[in-house]
């Protein structure tokens, strides 16, 4: 039988999640559309036939309506999901980041481990992305020679009123702190900051871009160009320098166009279309993965706690330059 997922937050991320779940995922339906605001959970559940609309998820539990939950509310109201959740012993996919910080972090792992097993998965994406899967592939096999750096980009058009300078940290380069280690198979030890030139595109209450130097456990050197007035598009690129090859993700792909003098192909504006297909993998292999009873297949709580820790690192640096050491804990065995 179909896996019935109650999507909390009917924003953006998660009006996108219940349209991804109604047409392109298979073995589940959206059951539950969790939102307080009444207007938007209306319109997301329109696009989820026989969905139930609830006000919290606590409701949703009580009536019984859910096998699994997609957290998909800003990272600063994950936690008063997250436990509830856990509470009832639910498969949970929770969108980035796992909580803003390591505190809470901690606090998720702790009544995480009081269930059988790990049952949070967290929405880094990336790892979905066939680009960057083959890239690890890459890596791992040797193939290349040696991993000897990273040199990630992370680009976006512009962003939204709300958005704030920490936030070019815990909601940017939150992204490089999960996939990097991931790729590379080593933790980030430290991390550094620089500011480049002002862009004149900025908005005034940011100061960016910046350029972010992390170092790896097993010596590997990564820097990431971090910008979020771009204007021209959204882009998101890594170049990997090997002891005797180069490899680079990211480009445009698809149609090349020749007019007037010019050779071009069409770049994405947003994540959620260049992303499209790694959110369309994640989701189906949570599914898959919940409905086969192993509930994660993908990053999990503890690389959600690391990454916290690495935002910490990452906040220090920007607010007070220097290089920064991520300080982490042990993993429990129940993340082994
Ligand atoms: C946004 O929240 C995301 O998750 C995007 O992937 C990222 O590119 C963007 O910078 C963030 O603001």
């Amino acid at each position: 039988t179909d896996l019935r997922i109650g999507v909390v937050g009917a924003g953006a991320m998660g009006a996108d999640h219940i349209q991804r779940i109604a047409t392109r995922i298979a073995g589940a339906v959206v059951s539950a559309v969790i939102e307080p605001d009444a207007g938007r959970a209306a319109a997301a559940a329109e696009h989820a036939p026989g969905a139930q609309v609830f006000a919290k998820i606590e409701d949703a539990l009580a009536a019984g309506a859910i096998d699994a939950a997609l957290i998909a509310v800003p990272g600063q109201f994950h936690l008063p999901v997250l436990l509830p959740a856990l509470e009832a012993g639910l498969p949970i996919l929770c969108e980035k980041p796992l909580t803003p910080d390591t505190a809470t972090s901690l606090q998720v792992l702790e009544a995480e481990q009081k269930l059988d097993k790990p049952h949070i998965q967290v929405g880094f994406m990336r790892r979905f992305d066939a680009e960057y899967a083959d890239l690890r592939e890459l890596i791992a096999s040797g193939d290349a020679g040696e991993l000897l750096m990273l040199r990630c980009a992370h680009r976006n058009p512009d962003v939204p009123e709300s958005y704030t300078q920490s936030m070019l940290i815990t909601d940017s380069v939150v992204h490089e702190f999960d996939v990097v280690p991931w790729l590379a198979g080593s933790p980030v030890k430290s991390v550094e900051v620089k500011y480049a030139r002002q862009n004149p595109k900025t908005p005034d209450r940011l100061r960016e871009p910046i350029l972010v130097i992390m170092e790896l456990d097993n010596g590997v050197l990564v820097d990431l160009e971090m910008n979020v007035s771009v204007q021209f598009g959204y882009q998101v690129t890594t170049e990997a320098v090997f002891s005797d090859s180069v490899a680079r993700i990211g480009d445009p792909s698809g149609l090349t166009l020749w007019n007037g003098a010019r050779v071009g192909r069409r770049e994405h504006t947003s994540f959620t279309t260049r992303f499209a297909s790694a959110y369309d993998n994640e989701i189906q292999r949570w599914v898959d993965a919940v409905r086969r009873g192993d509930l994660v297949d993908g990053p999990n709580a503890w690389d959600g706690y690391l990454v916290a820790a690495s935002c910490e690192a990452g906040v220090r640096a920007l607010e007070q330059g220097g290089v920064q050491q991520v300080e982490r804990q042990p993993r429990p065995a129940f993340y082994a």
